[in-house]
C-alpha cells in the first residue's frame, strides 16, 4: 500500500529524510499551499510568493525525477485549507493509511502532526550540522550556553577552516576585524536578481489578489526559486560580496539594503541550499586566496555557529519559548513598524526597506528595530510576530530565538549574556542614518534629542534590579551614576514625555 510523503514548504531538498525513507515506486508525495500556513501570521507577500513559487518548481523537479506528486494550489476548489486536512484528503483519494514526514521547524505544526488522525512517522530533519541529540548533549550540565563554544565544536566536526586540529590562523574568531563603519561607497552589485518566469508570475498574481493587503510589496520580485538559481546566487555572493563581508558586516547605509551581505538565508531556510555546501564554497574561496580570513571565518561562524545554535535552543527550550516575556514588557508595537510615519530616520529606513525587500540585515534587525522595541518596552510576543511576518527567511525555529532571545532578552538571558541595547551613538557610528534625521544624535536631552539616547538610560534605570550586578553592564551603570542627579532626572523625564507621545500616537 502506498504511504504519503508530506513535503512542507520549507523542506524543498532532494535529500530530505522523508524522501530518502520513501519508496519512489509506491509512495506518493503530498505538497499543498494552504490557507492555515499562509495566514497563521500575516506574512509579507514576497515571503509567500517565494515559498509558493519554490514549492511549485520543486514539485515539478520531483515529478521529473519520477515521483508521483499530488500538489494542491491555494485556489484549488478542493483545497482543505490546512496541512492535516490536505493529508487526510489525499489519504482518502489514494487509499494510503500512513504518512512519512520530516520534522517541521515549528512546534505548532509538530503538535498538529503528532495529533493527526492518521499514522504519522516524523523523521529527524538532518539538513543541519548538529542533531537535536548532539545539541542536547553539548548543553547538558553547562551553566551558560555560549554560542562560541558550540561553534568550536562545529568547526571540529565539519573540519571547516581547520588545520591539523587547530583553527586556521590559530584563532577561532576574527570578529574583532568585522566592525568597520559604513564605507563611503559600495562596490558590490547586491544579490543576483532573477526575472520571474510564468510559474512565478502566476504566483505573484495569486499572492497580490489574496494577500495584497498584508504589509509588504510583492513586486518587483527577484528571488531565486530553484536550487539551480540559488546556487548561482551563492556563486555570485562568493565572487562579489564575500571578500568585504567581514569588514562591513555591521555597517548600515541609506539606500543600500544589502551591502556585502549574502541574502542567502531565504534559500538555505527553504532547503534550496545546504548549510554545509554554502560554507564549503566560502572555505574554497578563502583557500584560493580570494577572500580574507576574517570574511570567511565570520561567514562560516554565522552558519555553523549561530544558525545551528539558535535551532538547538529552540528545540531544547520547548514550545513555550516564543511566549516568554522575561522583562515583563507590555507596550503595543508602534504603528511605524507597519510603515506609519516616524521622524526616526533609522527606523523609517529599516522599515521601508523591509517593506520593499522582505529583507534587512542582521544589524538593522538587532540594533535598529530590535533595539528600539527593547528600549521602549514593547511586548516581545508582538515583536516576535512582526519579525515572523516581515522577513522572507523567517520560520519560527530561527526567528524566535533571534527575536525573543537575542534581541528582546525575553528568555531570561539564555542566548544573550546582556541585552543588546544602545544609544544613538552606536547607530551613528555604524550608519549614515543620523545625518538625515529630524532628531539630533548628539543631543542627550531636550527637544529634538535622539529617542535612543533617552530610552537607553530609561531602560537601564527601570531594569536596574535585574542588570546592575551583571558584570558586562557595570560600566553602563557607573556612567549613569556619575551623571549629576538633576541630569538623570531630566533624562528620565524627557524619556517619559517621549513615550507618552508615542502612546498618544502623536508624531514621533
Ligand atoms: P549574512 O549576514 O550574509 O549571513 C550569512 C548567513 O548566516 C545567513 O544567510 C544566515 O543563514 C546565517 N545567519 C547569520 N546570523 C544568523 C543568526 N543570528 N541566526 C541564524 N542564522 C544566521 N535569520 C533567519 O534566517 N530567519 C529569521 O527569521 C531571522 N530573524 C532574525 C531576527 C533578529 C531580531 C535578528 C537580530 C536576526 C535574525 N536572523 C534571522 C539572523 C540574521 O539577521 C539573518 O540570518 C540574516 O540577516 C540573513 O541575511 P543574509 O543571508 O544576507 O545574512
Ligand atoms: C510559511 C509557509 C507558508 C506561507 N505557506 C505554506 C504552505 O502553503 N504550505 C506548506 O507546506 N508550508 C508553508 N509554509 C511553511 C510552513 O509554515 C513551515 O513548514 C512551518 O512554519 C515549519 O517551519
Ligand atoms: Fe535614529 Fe537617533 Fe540617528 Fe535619528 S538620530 S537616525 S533616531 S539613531
Amino acid at each position: 500500500v502506498a504511504r504519503l510523503v508530506l513535503v512542507l514548504g520549507d523542506q524543498l531538498s532532494a535529500d530530505l529524510s522523508a524522501l530518502r525513507e520513501a519508496d519512489q515506486a509506491n509512495d506518493i508525495v503530498v505538497m499543498a499551499e494552504v490557507n492555515d500556513e499562509a495566514t497563521y501570521v500575516r506574512h509579507h507577500p514576497k515571503k509567500i510568493a517565494l515559498i509558493f513559487s519554490a514549492m511549485r518548481k520543486f514539485a515539478i523537479t520531483l515529478q521529473s525525477a519520477g515521483w508521483d506528486v499530488r500538489y494542491t494550489q491555494l485556489d484549488d476548489t478542493e483545497n482543505a485549507g490546512s496541512i492535516i486536512g490536505e493529508v487526510l484528503r489525499r489519504a482518502t483519494e489514494t487509499g494510503a493509511s500512513e504518512v512519512i514526514c520530516t520534522e517541521p521547524g515549528e512546534w505548532r505544526l509538530i503538535n498538529k502532526l503528532k495529533h493527526a488522525p492518521i499514522k504519522t512517522h516524523i523523521l529527524n530533519d538532518d539538513r543541519f550540522i548538529a542533531s537535536h541529540a548532539e545539541f542536547e548533549s553539548w548543553a547538558e550540565g553547562r551553566k551558560a550556553l555560549r554560542m562560541e563554544y558550540f561553534y568550536r565544536d562545529m568547526r571540529r566536526k565539519t573540519g571547516l577552516m581547520m588545520e591539523g586540529g587547530k583553527p586556521a590562523g590559530d584563532k577561532w574568531n576574527y570578529d574583532h576585524d568585522n566592525r568597520k563603519p559604513a564605507p563611503g561607497e559600495i562596490t558590490s552589485e547586491g544579490p543576483l536578481k532573477f526575472t520571474p518566469d510564468v510559474v512565478v508570475e502566476d504566483v505573484l498574481e495569486l499572492v497580490a489578489a489574496r494577500f495584497g493587503d498584508n504589509f509588504g510589496d510583492v513586486r518587483p520580485f527577484h528571488f531565486a526559486t530553484t536550487r539551480e538559481e540559488a546556487l548561482q546566487a551563492l556563486d555570485h555572493f562568493v565572487a562579489q560580496a564575500l571578500p568585504r563581508f567581514g569588514d562591513y558586516q555591521d555597517a548600515m547605509l541609506e539606500g543600500e539594503a544589502f551591502l556585502y551581505h549574502a541574502v542567502l538565508s531565504p534559500y538555505i531556510n527553504l532547503g534550496l541550499l545546504a548549510p554545509l555546501e554554502v560554507c564549503q564554497a566560502v572555505e574554497a574561496a578563502w583557500k584560493k586566496g580570494n577572500v580574507p580570513i576574517n570574511a570567511a571565518e565570520g561567514f562560516i561562524r554565522q552558519i555553523i555557529g549561530w544558525r545551528e545554535y539558535v535551532r538547538g535552543i529552540y528545540f531544547l527550550e520547548g514550545p513555550d519559548y516564543a511566549a516568554r516575556n522575561g522583562l515583563g514588557h507590555t507596550r503595543d508595537l508602534p504603528a511605524f513598524f507597519w510603515g506609519a510615519e516616524t521622524r526616526m530616520n533609522c527606523i523609517s529606513k529599516a522599515v521601508a526597506q523591509t517593506r520593499e525587500h522582505a529583507y534587512a540585515h542582521h544589524i538593522q534587525r538587532l540594533m535598529v528595530t530590535g533595539n528600539f522595541a527593547l528600549l521602549a518596552g514593547v511586548d516581545p510576543h508582538q515583536v516576535h510576530e512582526w519579525y515572523l511576518e516581515v522577513y522572507a527567511d523567517a520560520y519560527e525555529w530561527v526567528e524566535a530565538p533571534n527575536v525573543v532571545g537575542m534581541s528582546q532578552f525575553a528568555d531570561g538571558g539564555i542566548i544573550a549574556s546582556k541585552p543588546y541595547v544602545s544609544s544613538g551613538a552606536y547607530i551613528n557610528r555604524m550608519s549614515d542614518y543620523c545625518k538625515g534625521c529630524h532628531y539630533s544624535v548628539s543631543k542627550k536631552v531636550g527637544e529634538g534629542a535622539c529617542p535612543f539616547n533617552l530610552l537607553y538610560w530609561h531602560f537601564l534605570d527601570r531594569h536596574r534590579a535585574r542588570f546592575e550586578n551583571n558584570p558586562r553592564m557595570g560600566n553602563m551603570y557607573r556612567t549613569w551614576d556619575r551623571m549629576d542627579k538633576e541630569r538623570r532626572e531630566t533624562v528620565l523625564k524627557d524619556a517619559e514625555t517621549w513615550l507618552a507621545r508615542l502612546e498618544a500616537k502623536e508624531s514621533v
